[in-house]
């Protein structure tokens, strides 16, 4: 497979009008029939006519009413066309139950599915399958199922038939059809220009169905927030969501038709936790959100991907952060940055922009999404709360019905605001996280006081294909703390633009500064600083991103000494202690303080200081750290899970779900010295939340063999909760035992290679597990490496985005990096590998 180039970028030769389909449904052969009225693009002097195929059986073909005979190749159909608008007509038949990719036209449960995006309606009929082609779509579907869904407002419909016709211009990728045995959950939203808006998620008959509810609510409130906070109505009559129990990622926005996981969408008490419905509320929310950030208007190419996905994503956080508390979700945004950096730092390091792919799928990434959505955010700290809303109505205003790209999206900034720096852009184009170094002076005044002198410095280190990187426009949100923990003066954002930079200020006392509050910028702060002021930040920023950061460094910094032999000293315990036992602040952020930094983030860690990480001693030293905080706050567990147990009837919001998250983390605490309290809460629990809690408190403290035995039995017919029990079994699996257990459940009945879900469920654990899957014999690397081909060879997508389980190979001791090295080779050496794989494996190998 052949590389694709950002700079080779084309104009489309042909734009297409109107596109009718007819889709005779049949799960070995459906044949989908095409009418495209195609006119000359007047752009472009090019008169080729190519269209992407990948897969569909041509039976016939004519072009204005004539019989023609285009040449059909593996990756699509040339014919020389009329030198003015025509009608192209094509009839092609597919397999969809043959379809194990997950993408175009495929059967999940007896259900006809679509997934388009980003290239899949190409293994549905020939088409010009790029996003900057865009088109009103009519489509009629015949089936004896008894619900045909496709995107838009309904049309006529009878017995074995129905139309859909979506008046609104869209690219193929946002192309959908469904068709099943399927029930509906209704609802109605009336938009704020009183148009009333019928609402559906629709799942299989059975348990599910009564499985929605809160899927609607969160559309509902998504539909709300998006008019409030956005001035965006919704613009169909119909807003369908159906659940799919196969699918290769979180969901999709197909126009007025959006896909989901069903992961990710359905969800009771006793069959989802809570994290499970704050996902499914954000999910459903940032699909929603796509409706005008990505449909509306959408992408030139794929390498604006970031450009619908950056900004949909600093969308739902922004959502997040308002109906939940914004405290919290900020640390989670930031929880989810730091994969952000482990991939900045690894082989697969990329620019948010990327300028070439191979498979565009391999390009869904934590850089595209999660730092595109940064780039947003300090996009609007730059221009502020009005500048931004000002850029945002003229992009919607000179952008609806385009397809566009990122020096589009600046150029608005630039004429609502004016105020952008020129090399923002730089933002888009260079790949690697900036370290940003802070270094004080402080200059005492006889009269009193004194002027102190912060200097930032910025540099961006080499990743692959780009060795020197030029200095970009880093906004880093200060704060100058007094002793007593007040502010000396008022918050501030340094703009830091060039590579270094100078700020004075005349204070009453040398300040404790507190940098990159509400984690400003995508950066890693370094600075010196002593465990005691760390302390005393996490007991006295008023800023909650910067007090738990403050936490998270002081516990890194002494489980890195401990890898290395040190042993725990009382500081950290008895500064979590102090914070477990403070009632002022909320139990969602007290939660999230105690939970100790992952085994990869201390590995991280110390390879960033120029170590091999040891993952069995960075293990051992996280146990024994665990257990020391135990110790600490022995006598205040019980007091504090006692008064955190909720026992009102269950609400998934954020007051309950951060009270349920404190009341696991002392249970956890407390079950490495006491097994019986979470026993009990075992089988005390009144929903999922607390039975997980309880059953991973046993398992990490290395009891709960019974009670997951039990949990299998019980939830044996719920693939979503089963799916948990597969997980669980591989993340607490001692070290040595991890390969093997996830090798033993791959093997199980349960176990199902053409669903994702299972497969993340007990491979994405095993990577999960760090020591288990970097143990010194290779068992993980090679267990991962075997399965990964065998899921290869059924679904590219799903193996190639499992395959970064191998990103931070390169990390540790040359022994581990042989075996690793060679589980990579032997993936690269394969027969028939994917190209997607191959891609992936490739780039982690070099
Ligand atoms: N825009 C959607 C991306 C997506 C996807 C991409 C590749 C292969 C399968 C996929 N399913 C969904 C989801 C989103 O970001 O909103
Ligand atoms: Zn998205």
């Amino acid at each position: 497979a052949q590389a694709v180039h950002l700079a080779d970028y084309a104009p489309p030769p042909w734009l297409v009008d109107e596109v009718h389909l007819v889709f005779r449904l049949s799960p070995q052969a459906t044949r989908v029939l095409s009418r495209i009225r195609f006119r000359p693009n007047p752009a472009t002097e090019d008169r080729t006519f190519r269209l992407d195929g990948d897969g569909p059986r041509l039976v016939r073909c004519a072009v204005d009413g004539a019989e023609a005979a285009p040449e059909v190749r593996e990756a699509g159909l040339t014919l020389t066309p009329p030198d003015r608008p025509f009608l192209f007509e094509a009839e092609v038949e597919i397999d969809p139950e043959a379809n194990t990719a997950l993408s175009g036209l495929y059967m999940s449960n007896g259900m006809f599915c679509t997934q388009c995006e980003a290239q899949g309606f190409r293994r549905i009929t020939f088409y010009p399958d790029r996003p900057d082609v865009m088109a009103p779509f009519t489509v009629r579907i015949e089936s004896d199922l008894p619900v045909l869904l496709s995107n838009g407002n309904p049309g006529a419909a009878g017995k074995g038939f129905a139309e859909w016709h979506d008046p609104h211009p869209k690219p193929a990728y946002l192309f959908a059809l469904v068709a099943g045995d399927l029930v509906p959950q209704r609802d109605t939203f009336v938009t704020s220009d009183g148009r009333a808006v019928d609402l559906a998620v629709w799942t299989r008959p059975g348990p599910d169905e009564g499985r929605c509810a809160f899927a609607i609510k969160s559309l509902k409130t998504a539909m709300r927030w998006d008019e409030a906070a956005y001035d965006l109505a919704y613009d169909l009559d119909v807003f369908n969501i159906v659940a799919v129990d196969d699918f290769n990622m979180g969901a999709m926005e197909n126009k007025g038709l959006n896909v989901f996981n069903s992961s990710v969408v359905l969800a009771s008490p006793a069959t989802a936790t809570d994290d499970q419905f704050a996902v499914i509320e954000a999910v459903v929310a940032h699909e929603y959100f796509h409706n005008w950030t990505g449909n509306r208007v959408t992408c030139r190419d794929w390498f604006q991907l970031c450009l619908k996905e950056g900004l949909t994503v600093f969308r739902d956080q922004q959502f997040s952060e308002d109906v939940r508390s914004a405290a919290v979700e900020r640390i989670r945004q930031a929880l989810a940055m730091r994969g952000q950096f482990r991939e900045d730092a690894g082989p697969l390091a990329h620019p948010v922009r990327p300028e070439s792919y191979v498979a565009v799928d391999n390009f869904y990434t934590a850089t595209v999404y999660e730092k595109g959505a940064e780039l947003v955010r300090m996009l609007k700290s730059i221009v502020g709360d009005e500048g931004y809303r000002d850029a945002l109505r003229l992009y919607f205003a000179r952008h609806d019905g385009q397809a566009v790209t990122i020096e589009d999206w600046l150029q608005v900034f630039r004429d609502a605001t004016g105020t952008v720096p020129e090399h923002f852009g730089r933002w888009y184009s260079q790949a690697g996280t900036p370290r940003v170094t802070a270094e004080e002076e402080w200059e005492p005044k006889e009269s009193g006081g004194g002027t102190y002198t912060l200097r930032l410095a910025q540099e961006t280190p080499p990743t692959p294909g780009q060795p020197c990187k030029a200095p970009m426009p880093i906004p880093v949100r200060t704060g100058l703390l007094g002793a007593d923990g007040s502010e000396l003066v008022e918050e501030r954002v340094l703009l830091l633009e060039e590579a270094a930079g100078e700020w004075t200020f005349d204070l009453p006392e040398r300040p404790v500064p507190s940098l990159l509050r509400g984690f400003s910028a995508p950066v890693i702060l370094r600075r010196e600083a002593d465990d005691a002021e760390r302390a005393f930040l996490l007991a006295n920023d008023p800023d909650p991103f910067a007090r738990w950061e403050a936490g998270r460094r002081l516990a890194t910094r002494l489980l890195c000494r401990m890898a290395g032999g040190a042993r725990a000293d009382d500081a950290l315990p008895q500064a979590l202690r102090a914070l477990a036992t403070d009632d002022a602040p909320d139990p969602a952020f007290r939660a999230l303080c105690l939970a100790l930094p992952s085994e990869d983030d201390v590995a991280q860690a110390l390879h960033d200081d120029g170590a091999a990480p040891d993952p069995d001693a960075v293990h051992a030293a996280r146990e024994a750290l665990r257990l020391a905080v135990s110790k600490a706050m022995e006598d205040v567990l019980p007091g504090l899970r006692g008064a955190m147990r909720v026992t009102a009837p269950y609400r998934p919001d954020a007051e309950q779900s951060g009270r349920r998250a404190l009341w696991g983390a002392a249970l956890g605490y407390e079950a490495l010295l006491d097994a019986a309290p979470a026993q009990a809460a075992y089988c005390e629990a009144t929903n999922l939340t607390e039975e997980i809690a309880a059953l991973s408190a046993l398992l990490a403290a290395g009891h709960g063999a019974a009670e997951a035995e039990d949990f299998r039995e019980r939830w044996s017919d719920e693939r979503l909760v089963l799916d948990r029990w597969f997980s669980l079994q591989v993340r607490f699996a001692a070290p040595e035992k991890a390969a093997g257990t996830a090798e033993a459940l791959a093997r199980r009945p349960e176990f199902d290679l053409r669903n994702p879900n299972r497969f993340r469920a007990v491979f994405g654990a095993l990577a999960g597990n760090h020591a288990g899957f970097h143990n010194a014999s290779g068992a993980g690397y090679d267990t991962m490496a075997d399965w990964l081909l065998k899921l290869d060879a059924l679904n590219p997508q799903a193996a190639a985005r499992m395959s970064t389980t191998f990103e931070t190979w390169r990390r540790f001791d040359p022994d581990r990096q042989a075996r690793a090295g060679a589980a990579l080779d032997r993936i690269l050496a394969a027969k028939d590998l994917s190209p997607d794989l191959r891609e992936m494996a490739g780039r982690i190998r070099d």
